[in-house]
């Protein structure tokens, strides 16, 4: 069948401490302001918008690691997300950020629902970073660079952050962008079965190859997929409204055609959007073409195709 209507929810995460820019904080109603909503329901789906999450306020130990700072309401962000991430499995949340660190709340939440629903969950990282440091090796104390080896439990965040309600195993984590990976994560990443496509390898082979064959992979183990879309996943001459902008990113083109074929899949069960920060946007442009990859992700294409279709 052509793209199914679904019940979207909006929640907001103007989270903004785990980013050293200040601004993130904005994303969400740059979003509103871009139009997600309207964009959605013309499309025929369902959308709630429940509003913006607020941090739980926590007080918890500090780490041996200088650098790291407002580490109470990092904290209380998280624990915050992780309970407004308890939907209803009938549901697709799109978490509006607000920096990356959201992306410990989201994600674990995610993988509590996938295990309610018996199911594995995977994740498809779109970032020019990996987001793989801990409380040891950050170098800079900014922890949107830390919630991959959170949520996957390859370090230990405890008692700063709360228990996982739900782990993602790395091998069901496919990172789409990477242009930007420090030495420790580098090491990080060698230790997992974390599947890269760097851009070298977008270059040499296409971005559709490495997306198709972990498509498949969701596919065939019934998997629940969330996917977490750093804004500076693409090119900063297209997307300048992000803190951490690197050269050669993905382009226009390169970045609709993985929303239309994650539509085109029937598998995306949940999403971020991260890093926007509307302070360094050029009146809405980023914020405007979110919503365009989100309306593409949803099902606005030139041409209707068949979803769920088997890959050939
Ligand atoms: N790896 C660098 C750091 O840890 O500070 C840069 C992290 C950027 C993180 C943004 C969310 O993707
Ligand atoms: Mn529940
Ligand atoms: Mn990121
Ligand atoms: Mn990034």
């Amino acid at each position: 069948e052509f793209s199914m209507s679904r019940h979207i929810t909006l929640i907001g995460a103007p989270v903004q401490t785990g980013a050293w820019r200040r601004g993130c904080k904005m994303g969400p109603d740059a979003l509103r302001t871009a139009g997600l909503e309207t964009a959605l329901t013309e499309l025929g789906h369902g959308v709630v918008d429940a509003g913006d999450v607020t941090p739980q306020a926590v007080t918890v130990p500090a780490t041996a690691n200088p650098l790291i700072r407002d580490l109470d309401l990092c904290a209380g962000w998280v624990r915050a997300l992780q309970a407004a991430g308890d939907v209803a499995q009938d549901t697709t949340p799109i978490f509006m950020g607000g920096d990356h660190l959201m992306a410990a709340g989201t994600v674990p939440a995610m993988a509590k629902r996938a295990d309610d629903a018996g199911r594995p969950l995977f994740v498809l990282w779109l970032d020019a970073h990996s987001d793989i440091h801990d409380f040891t090796t950050t170098d800079s104390g900014n922890l949107h660079g830390t919630p991959v080896a959170y949520f996957t439990a390859l370090s230990d965040f405890a008692p700063q952050f709360p228990d996982l309600p739900g782990r993602v195993d790395p091998a069901n984590i496919c990172m789409i962008g990477l242009r930007s990976v420090d030495p420790a994560e580098k090491a990080a990443l060698a230790r997992t079965d974390i599947q890269v496509a760097d851009m070298r390898a977008i270059d040499e082979h296409g971005i559709a190859a490495p997306l198709r064959a972990f498509l498949e992979r969701v596919q065939d183990a019934g998997g629940h997929l969330h996917v977490s879309f750093d804004v500076d996943f693409l090119e900063p001459d297209i997307a300048p409204a992000v803190g951490t902008t690197v050269p050669g990113g993905a382009t226009f083109r390169e970045a609709h055609l993985v929303m239309e074929y994650l539509h085109d899949s029937g598998l995306v069960t949940s999403l971020d959007i991260a890093e926007l920060n509307p302070f360094m946007d050029d009146r809405g442009k980023t914020a405007r073409l979110m919503v365009d990859f989100v309306a593409s992700l949803f099902g606005k294409a030139v041409l209707d195709r068949p979803t769920r279709s088997r890959w050939t």
